[in-house]
This record gives C-alpha cells, structure tokens and sequence, in this order.
C-alpha cells in the first residue's frame, strides 16, 4: 500500500496527442466517468484536475491535458498550459494509440526526460491495433516502463496501476 509524501496528492499528468485516450484512460483507471470522451479530436482543451483516491497509489490529482499536437494560435497555447503541469507532476501518463512517436510527442517526450519526471508509457486502445514497434524501441531504449491496455474494455489496466505505482518512487515511498 503507498503513501504519499507530506499527506499530500501525488500528481499525474497524463499526456499525448489528441484522441490517444488521455480522457478514457482515467475513467478506466478510477473506473467511473469523470473526464469527457469523445471521438472528435481537441476535446479535452484547458489542463482538468480530478481528485482521486487510486490504489495502490494513494490519494492522486489526475491532470487531464490537451493533445500534444494541437495547432494553431489557440493550440499552441494550450501545449504551453500542458508543459506547465509537467513542472507540477510527480508521475506522467504518456498516452500513445499506435501510430510511431510524431515530433510532438518526441519533443515532449525529450522535454520530461530532461526533467527526469518518473513516467509510464501507455500504449492504449490495444483491442485495435499493437504499439509501433519504433515506439517499443524507443521505451526500451531509453529505459521507460510501458504497459498495454485498452481503456475501452479495462484489459491491461489494473497492471498497468501497478506499473504506474512503482514507477513513481516518490508516490509509492
Ligand atoms: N477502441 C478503442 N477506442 C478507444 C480506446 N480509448 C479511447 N478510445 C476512443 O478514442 C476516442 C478519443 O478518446 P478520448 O479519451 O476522448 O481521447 P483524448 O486523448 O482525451 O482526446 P482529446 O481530449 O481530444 O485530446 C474516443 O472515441 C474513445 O471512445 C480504446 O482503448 N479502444
Ligand atoms: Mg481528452
């Protein structure tokens, strides 16, 4: 069982490109519809925080974020909001759908590893489709823990908690 650090909630960000299943993954993880899904793309905007008690994590803030690759002026605004709550997050949730890593996500991905934020890469919707096998690479390679799930049916979710509690050190300590 963890505890977090200072009684206070250890924050997850989860990231990725639009429509990867941010806002579906934390519905299966809590099990219960608290963040908006949809299939059209850009729907999760401004950064969302949701309070929740995850075992065997603890006490969470999840930090629903606004795709990666969103475009244009508003867009762009929005990517900044999201590396903002990196500065914040004691584990990320990096959402990835199949397709290989686009330079957004490289960027990024780049960005959190300079920041040496603990992060669990989660290749999501697997009842469609396997990872990329570059993007496999790419985790092992630069030694992040990975899980497969699909948020639609829950399969893979529950080891993907327990990935997500031990990789997060500071959560789990
Ligand atoms: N088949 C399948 N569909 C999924 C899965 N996870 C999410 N989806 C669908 O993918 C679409 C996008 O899901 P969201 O959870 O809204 O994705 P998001 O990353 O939050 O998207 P934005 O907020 O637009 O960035 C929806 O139509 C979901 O029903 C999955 O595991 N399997
Ligand atoms: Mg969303």
């Amino acid at each position: 069982m963890s505890i977090t650090p200072r009684g206070e909630r250890s924050i997850i960000a989860l990231v990725g490109r639009r429509n990867a299943g941010k806002s579906s993954l934390i519905n299966a993880l809590v099990g219960q519809e608290i963040a908006i899904v949809s299939a059209t793309p850009g729907t999760t905007t401004d950064p969302v925080d949701k309070h929740y008690e995850l075992l065997p994590l603890g006490p969470v803030t999840f930090y629903d974020t606004a795709g990666v690759d969103d475009d244009g002026e508003l867009g762009q605004k929005r990517v900044a909001s999201t590396r903002k709550i990196l500065y914040r997050a004691d584990l990320v949730l990096f959402v990835n759908d199949g397709p290989a890593f686009d330079r957004h996500e490289l960027e990024l991905l780049t960005r959190i590893r300079e920041m040496e934020i603990p992060t669990l890469m989660v290749f999501n919707k697997r009842d469609l489709q396997e990872p990329d096998p570059a993007n496999l690479n790419y985790c092992i390679d630069n030694k992040i823990e990975y899980a497969l799930v699909s948020a639609k049916t829950s399969d893979g979710i529950l080891e993907a908690k327990r990935k997500a509690d031990q990789t997060s050190p500071k959560i789990s300590e």
